[in-house]
């Protein structure tokens, strides 16, 4: 009530309402060592409700948690000093409007955006099912934790968590909770406004194991909850809390105010008095919660980790392979020589398509990196994402730790159970068309924000496509990518491109990843007649240049494109110009190069520029300036064959070269103005 006070902005209400749940959660169960937040097998608290962060921050503060660095060292700072939360939602605080990942620690993910947090939880959990069957062994029980999320309304309204409930139970995650806060309040009023599902009979039918609780203030009941869901086999469970919305609040408890509004100076007081608590006083920690808090998961949770520490010391000299794995993987280091067995690509000019090409790579990769782990939203047939080498093995609720995960037809859950996957810190990845990254962008945008390489593989990158239709041909979808601060997106030329592709984003830590595939084949270049694909390392690079070095028009062009400007430079010099071919598989890694080398990619007196790709053409006035010209797409595609679609669009050689020596004339014109 006072952070939101404070701050003059933020939400109350759920605080208040949860305050018992996450009490009863926190001291008694949850197996968390505030002394070391990243313990690798604590159980997990993700508030869903990321609007309620104020609990969260609390319950960092009260239980003392320590903050860890960058290094994941702890530095026995406060997690959530006080001054924090005094500071709530101002600018360095680590109390920020919702909770963020990385920033505070102790937050397990960043939530705000409803559903996100349990759809994550999804991911969390099942990566305790990974690691268990991978590192288990007699005796050894080195990964066995929980993850518990915290749910309203708006949580279960939205649409990406019953995708993701409905795969948690299909895979039999028994190690996650989700507590739903069935207030029946959100922002516009009462739920009956919108919502009158039968949530319990949903989760029933997904197969949860679904308990009520019809009191929140109860701590008996909610104990006896969380401890059936303890003894729950082969399912998940779902803990609906039947709760009042600021709670002890005289006027404004049950009401849609008390979600998003300060509750006012009066009703602070007010319900301060209700509570018996000193009415004047703000921001008060008495002493003994701080011991209370001590005494229950203070003391419990240092007992778990010793523990857990001294078994892997054992576990350590038992199976020192072993442990060094489970080193690594929290240390995001891949394993020694994953990329032994990439393949380098004999030229080809019938080529073959990227997503293939991919396809190789990332099973020589995976064959050699065991936490690598990834599947689709049900098209790896299409986007040859399959691990097929031996012992792979297909993930199922028999079988939880293959190495393909099925995610069904659910990007969108499929987009935050890789968030979950990365925040365990395997290495994720998941797959699908283009054109369906929209319906994961959500979650994609979340990995940018919170710094996870989860790697994303879209394939049937655009009107390649072909008959399929302008459903299914992504136009707009590489500029709107490559709009997401962090995300680094990379459309490779040929399968020399790919191979590179994938070292970079192996080595990433830190970068969540978008790798652009083609669905139909393209030439596998000629390394010996043009640069090596290693330049695609620099984000740009002079493929081809013009004989003398000195060339008329730059013509820049990423993934299929690449080979058609190559066709076009020699048709150029035919009629006597001199093209520079630039191959610039990916914005980002180019923009992170010095100017110096950007300048030698692209020199600055060569004005007459084109680019060529099979998108919108949005953005790419960046690199040919405002005079350059930029072949692509200014319409949604159309159902065709390919080779139809390139003549009406304009992807074809001869548009190329008249676009090209139009430039040369322009710039000629120019120069002989001045
Ligand atoms: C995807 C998404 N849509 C909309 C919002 C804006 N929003 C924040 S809280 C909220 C209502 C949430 O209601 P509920 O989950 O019941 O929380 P309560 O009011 O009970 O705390 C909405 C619509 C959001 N944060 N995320
Ligand atoms: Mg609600």
């Amino acid at each position: 009530m006072d952070a939101v006070q404070q701050a003059n902005s933020g939400h109350p209400g759920t605080p208040m309402a949860m305050a018992p749940v996450a009490y009863v959660l926190w001291q008694e169960f949850l197996r968390f060592d505030p002394e070391d937040p990243i313990w690798p097998n604590r159980d997990r608290f993700i508030l869903s409700a990321g609007h309620a962060s104020t609990l969260l921050y609390s319950l960092l503060h009260l239980a003392r948690v320590k903050a860890v660095n960058r290094k994941y060292e702890t530095l026995g700072e406060l997690a959530v000093p006080l001054d924090d939360l005094k500071n709530f939602r101002q600018l360095e605080s680590k109390c920020p409007g919702h909770p963020e990942y990385r920033w505070t620690s102790g937050v397990e993910t960043t939530t705000g955006p409803l559903g996100q947090g349990v759809a994550t939880s999804v991911g969390i959990a099942l990566a305790g099912k990974w690691l268990a069957e991978r590192y288990n062994r007699p005796d050894f029980p080195m990964f066995d934790y929980d993850v518990y999320a915290l749910a309203g309304d708006g949580c279960m309204m939205e649409g990406i968590s019953g995708e993701a409930a409905s795969l948690a139970a299909h895979l039999g995650l028994s190690n996650l909770c989700w507590i739903y806060d069935n207030n029946h309040i959100t922002i516009e009023g009462n739920t009956s406004l919108a919502f009158s599902e039968d949530v319990a009979g949903r989760f029933l039918a997904y197969g949860w194991n679904v308990q009520r609780v019809s009191n929140a203030n109860d701590l008996d009941l909610l104990r006896e909850a969380l401890q059936r869901f303890k003894k729950t086999v082969a399912r998940p469970s779902l803990i609906i809390v039947d709760s009042h919305i600021a709670y002890g609040a005289p006027t404004k408890q049950d009401t849609s105010a008390a979600h998003g509004e300060p509750l006012g100076e009066n009703e602070i007081r007010a319900t301060k008095r209700r509570y018996g608590w000193p009415e004047d006083a703000k921001f008060l920690v008495p002493p003994e919660v701080v011991d209370d808090f001590k005494a229950g998961i203070g003391k419990r949770g240092g007992q778990l980790r010793a523990d857990w520490m001294n078994l892997f010391t054992a576990y350590s000299k038992q199976y020192p392979e072993l442990a060094a794995e489970t080193l690594a993987i929290q240390h995001r280091e891949p394993p020694k020589d994953w990329d032994a067995e990439i393949p380098t690509f004999p030229p080809d000019p019938k080529g073959l398509a990227s997503r293939d090409s991919s396809g190789k790579v990332l099973n020589a990769i995976a064959k050699r990196h065991p936490w690598l782990i990834g599947g689709s939203a049900d098209l790896s047939p299409s986007t040859k994402t399959r691990l097929t080498f031996e012992n792979a093995g297909e993930i199922s609720r028999e079988n939880l730790g293959g190495r393909n995960i099925h995610f069904g037809v659910r990007e969108h859950a499929m987009g935050a159970i890789l968030n979950g996957l990365a925040l365990a810190k395997l290495r994720a990845f998941g797959s699908g068309f283009l054109i369906f990254s929209d319906y994961g962008r959500g979650s994609l945008r979340l990995a940018a924000i919170m710094e996870l390489p989860v790697i994303y593989i879209f394939t049937h990158d655009s009107i390649g496509v072909g008959e399929d239709g302008p459903t299914h041909q992504p136009v707009e979808h590489l500029p709107s990518l490559r709009a997401i601060p962090g995300l680094t997106v990379i459309r490779p030329c040929d399968a020399n491109e790919v191979a590179e592709a994938w070292r970079v984003i192996i080595e990433k830590k830190y970068d969540p990843v978008a790798l652009i595939l083609t669905r139909q084949a393209i030439p596998t270049l000629d390394r010996s007649r043009v640069a090596p694909a290693s330049g695609l390392r620099r984000g740009a690079y002079v493929l081809s240049d013009a004989t003398n070095g000195k060339p008329d028009v730059l013509l820049l062009a990423t993934g299929s494109e690449v080979s058609l400007c190559l066709d076009a430079q020699e048709a150029l010099r035919q009629k006597g110009a001199q093209a520079r071919v630039i191959s610039i598989p990916s914005w980002e890694l180019f923009e992170r190069q010095d100017e110096d080398y950007r300048e030698t990619v692209l020199p600055s007196d060569v004005e007459a520029r084109v680019s060529v790709e099979n998108a919108a053409r949005f953005g790419w006035e960046r690199y040919v300036g405002l005079k350059g010209d930029r072949i692509g797409m200014r319409t949604f595609g159309a159902s065709a064959p390919l080779k139809a679609l390139q003549q009406k669009f304009g992807f074809t050689v001869d548009a190329v070269v008249s676009a090209a020596l139009t430039q040369v004339e322009k710039v000629k014109g120019t120069l002989r103005q001045r």
